[in-house]
């Protein structure tokens, strides 16, 4: 029987590329323009169309992805302000495309989604299928505490590994791996030099 992978250091699936740390050095510049963001357009726990509320505060840059009651979509505007989201900072679409060129994709993400953990928070099981084209990949970037991230396969009945992102991991999930179910579990709380939550920027080519 195959050892159970008990740091979570190991995961090799079709279409996933782990990049340990790819993105620790950029950490201070990425937290400085995700507060940046944040002030033009605060994290917001939104409501699905069910009617509950995300435990996930989120917020976006470029393209953004939002649910209310309607449903799930992507927009140019932010729903509270009705402004435009702030725009890509450079140093999110430099980092974006130098991790999707590690995985073998010329990417360039038109939108970035801001998860904001705080203890408490997860996302339950689902895919990421609101976007156009599923031949770009997502490229995913964690800082802060570490998460228990799992991941399924193409129905939602599908056995789920867990593998723990840490500050500074960027995932590139690409090919066979976009339609797979994935979610978080509940973050633990902890401490860390950005603060006692984590952050995830998912990049994406929404249009
Ligand atoms: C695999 N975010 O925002 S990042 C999401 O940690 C989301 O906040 C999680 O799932 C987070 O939609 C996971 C890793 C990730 C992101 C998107 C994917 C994995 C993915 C899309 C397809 C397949
Ligand atoms: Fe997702």
């Amino acid at each position: 029987m195959t050892q159970p992978d008990l740091f979570g250091d190991s995961f090799a699936r079709d279409g996933v590329t782990v990049l340990r740390r790819f993105a620790e050095s950029d950490d201070v510049a990425l937290v400085a323009a995700i507060d940046a963001i944040a002030a033009e357009a605060p994290f917001r726990r939104m409501t699905v169309p069910g009617g509950g509320q995300m435990s996930v505060a989120m917020t976006n840059a470029g393209v953004g992805w939002v649910t209310d009651a309607q449903g799930y979509r992507y927009s140019g505007e932010d729903p509270v302000s009705g402004k435009l989201w702030p725009d890509l900072p450079p140093v999110f679409v430099d980092l974006a495309q130098r991790a999707a060129a590690e995985a073998g994709f010329d990417f360039t993400p038109d939108g970035c989604l801001i998860n904001l953990y705080a203890p408490g928070a997860r996302m339950g099981l689902h895919q990421d299928r609101n976007e156009r084209d599923f031949s770009a990949p997502i490229v995913s970037v964690s800082l802060g505490l570490p998460a228990r991230f799992q991941f399924g396969g193409l129905r939602r009945s599908d056995p789920v590994e867990t593998l723990v992102l840490h500050h500074g991991d960027v995932v590139v999930w690409g090919g066979p791996a976009r339609k797979a179910f994935h979610g978080v579990l509940t973050l633990k709380p902890g401490h860390h030099a950005i603060g006692g939550h984590r952050y995830n920027l998912t990049f994406r080519k929404a249009l």
